[in-house]
């Protein structure tokens, strides 16, 4: 009865407008899983592939080749599968797709499918998803990163920076992690409106004024914490994500408008932002490909800073293994459509939790109102998750959903451990 009776995929709008793959798992039993695979903008180059069409269309974004893949391919090597061989069916989509980086049948169609075959699978066990994907006994939620100024390339503004966002380190429950976020993002609005800068939002609901320089981003985060009656570095700490590809060329770093500096003075840079302000967290501080600059700032300020590759893992095991011989973060990003099944994604959790990498699961700057990354989060006990600003409804989505399971584990409920 858990078996796979029909699969149906369209193509549907991500948050941006652009067109992304939906497909739909329908059991034997009538359960039904559906999924949404969002999209990022800033992208590591080493990511499996998203496959879209090549026409004039829907200006080259057009998913039907992918849609295409699921409904005929994928139904006819998968139908009558019982959805929980997870892990047989993920294996068996990758040896058909043959191809290293799922160039065939498209990271996109695989991963529409996987999370698919999950949520049928909880379904027809009339299961919560994340008690089906990490069993009983989960008690943790994770911190949410909110990225209440938006830049780079998730914004039309001058800022370098592509995330500055805030965890709200001093609560005690994800409900009160809300609402300080909250308090924290009205009174950054009214700052900015006093100050007479635009209140727009950027791709992840933040705002995106145009600073004179990324400092004063900071700056105004502080102010903003500091009028909701918080103490910043305590109830509240800032985490960057530089997403620095997107600010190297030729061998340097545009960290500061029209300011190019080298790796050396980099990380000097770091050093003395994270002496000058409470920045717990980094994300791709470096290039993709300079694993020793990586290992030097981890070295650097490694125990007092998380440093968390993004475009360095892109959600990738054997990335991943090469950064931790090479000491080169402390933390991962998660994006599950980085890699393109849902074995994949849990088996990389399951490694860095084992070598004491931080796991933080994450959202694409385009993405939908499929909440799966809340569950996957409580279901593999990851100690934050990071999903945007408290706006746009794709973001705020994710956190209703773990406002609804912290409420379901009940009395148990805790925050997860923060290293
Ligand atoms: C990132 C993500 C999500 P994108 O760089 O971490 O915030 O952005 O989806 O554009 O890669
Ligand atoms: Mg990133």
């Amino acid at each position: 009865m858990s078996r796979i009776k029909t699969i149906h995929a369209r193509q549907v709008f991500d948050s941006r407008g652009f067109p992304t793959v939906q497909a739909e798992v329908i059991l034997k039993d009538g359960s039904i899983g559906s999924s949404i695979v969002p999209s990022g903008a800033s992208t590591g180059s080493y990511e499996a592939h998203e496959l879209r069409d090549n026409s004039k269309q829907y200006l080259k974004k057009g998913v039907s080749k992918a849609v295409s893949n699921i409904n005929k391919k994928i139904y006819n090597l998968i139908k009558n599968s019982s959805v929980f061989e997870q892990e047989e069916i993920d294996l068996k989509l990758i040896k058909f797709d043959g191809t290293e980086n799922k160039n065939n049948l498209g990271a996109n169609a695989i991963l529409a499918v996987s999370i698919s075959i999950a949520k049928a699978a909880a379904c027809s066990l009339k299961k919560n998803l994340y008690e089906y994907l990490g069993g009983k006994n989960l008690t943790e939620l994770p911190f949410p990163l909110l990225n209440i100024i938006n830049g780079g390339a998730h914004a039309n503004n001058s800022l370098q920076i592509q995330e500055f966002m805030i965890r709200p380190d001093g609560a005690k429950s994800f409900k009160d992690c809300l609402r300080m976020a909250f308090l924290v993002i009205q009174n950054l609005k009214k700052e900015l409106k006093n100050k007479s800068y635009n209140t727009n939002l950027g791709d992840e609901g933040g705002f995106a004024p145009s600073f004179n320089n990324d400092e004063q981003a900071i700056e105004f985060i502080i102010k903003a914490v500091k009028k909701s009656g918080l103490k910043i570095g305590k109830d509240i700490n800032i985490c960057l994500d530089v997403a620095s590809n997107e600010i190297f060329s030729n061998g340097f770093y545009e960290i500061k408008k029209n300011k190019k500096i080298n790796s050396n003075n980099l990380i000097k840079y770091y050093e003395d932002l994270c002496k000058k302000y409470p920045i717990v967290s980094i994300e791709d501080p470096v290039i993709e490909d300079d694993w020793n600059v990586w290992a030097k700032l981890t070295n650097n300020i490694g125990k007092k800073v998380q440093i968390v590759g993004d475009d360095l893992f892109v959600t990738n095991i054997n990335r991943l293994k090469k950064g931790i011989i090479l000491k080169s973060a402390n933390a991962i990003l998660i994006k599950p459509n980085q890699i393109g099944t849902l074995t994949e994604t849990l088996n990389v959790i399951n490694y860095a939790k084992k070598n004491n990498f931080q796991t933080i699961i994450s959202h694409r700057s385009g993405d939908s109102e499929d909440t799966f990354i809340s569950d996957l989060a409580v279901a593999t006990r990851s100690s934050q998750i990071k999903t945007g600003s408290l706006a746009r409804s794709e973001r705020v989505a994710k956190y209703n959903r773990l406002l609804k399971i912290e409420e379901e584990i009940g009395k148990k409920a805790k925050m997860a451990k923060l290293r």
